[in-house]
């Protein structure tokens, strides 16, 4: 009787994980969880960042470029710096972890706080991060292949409101990302 019991109990239980698998039950009020409990990190921090988010204030970024932080700089010129990101472990979680995972800024944000707020005038600059992110990928050794991330607004998940490329390389990449 013990054992019929557990039996019942156990096929409940596996009953009760598969419907909270199934997304069209995750829908359903009754699992339903607060929106900012079902967000990641990230995707709280660029909430948060976006809430804040302010056209004149400095952003880390700002620091890095007038080297007032230490940053990992691999590599430089006159209208651009790249560095590697801080939290490639953080990407992890968001599935996004990448052996060669750094960053292209531009050093005067110039009111691209955001891709979104590109005007005609950025144009060359847009162009020249572009290029910039391709020639530091071959220097890291990323032949095979790499990604061009730009995050934008809250729905994009940034964070940092200066404009940045992403680029991850260094093994097979997954597609749709999250
Ligand atoms: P996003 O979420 O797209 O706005 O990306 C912002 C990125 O900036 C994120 O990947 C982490 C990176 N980051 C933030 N602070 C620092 C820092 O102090 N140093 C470096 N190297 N990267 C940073």
């Amino acid at each position: 009787m013990f054992a019929a019991a557990l039996r019942r109990a156990s096929s409940l239980s596996l009953r009760t994980q598969s419907l909270c698998a199934n997304p069209q039950i995750q829908s359903h009020r009754l699992f339903a969880r607060p929106v900012a409990a079902r967000m990641s990190s990230e995707e709280r921090a660029a909430q948060a960042a976006a809430a804040q988010a302010d056209d004149d204030a400095p952003t880390i970024f700002d620091k890095i470029i007038a080297k007032q932080i230490k940053s990992d700089i691999i590599y430089e010129d006159d209208q651009c710096l790249a560095l590697r990101d801080i939290q490639p472990q953080a990407r992890a979680r968001a599935r996004m972890a990448a052996p060669v995972h750094f960053l292209v800024i531009p050093k005067h944000r110039d009111g691209l706080t955001r891709l979104s707020r590109a005007e005609e005038r950025h144009k060359a600059l847009l162009g020249h991060l572009l290029f910039v992110a391709q020639l530091v990928a071959k220097q890291e050794g990323l032949q095979p292949g790499f990604r061009v991330v730009i995050n934008d607004g809250p729905q994009g998940c940034q964070s940092v409101y200066h404009l940045h490329l992403h680029i991850m390389g260094g093994r097979q990449l997954s597609w749709p990302p999250g």
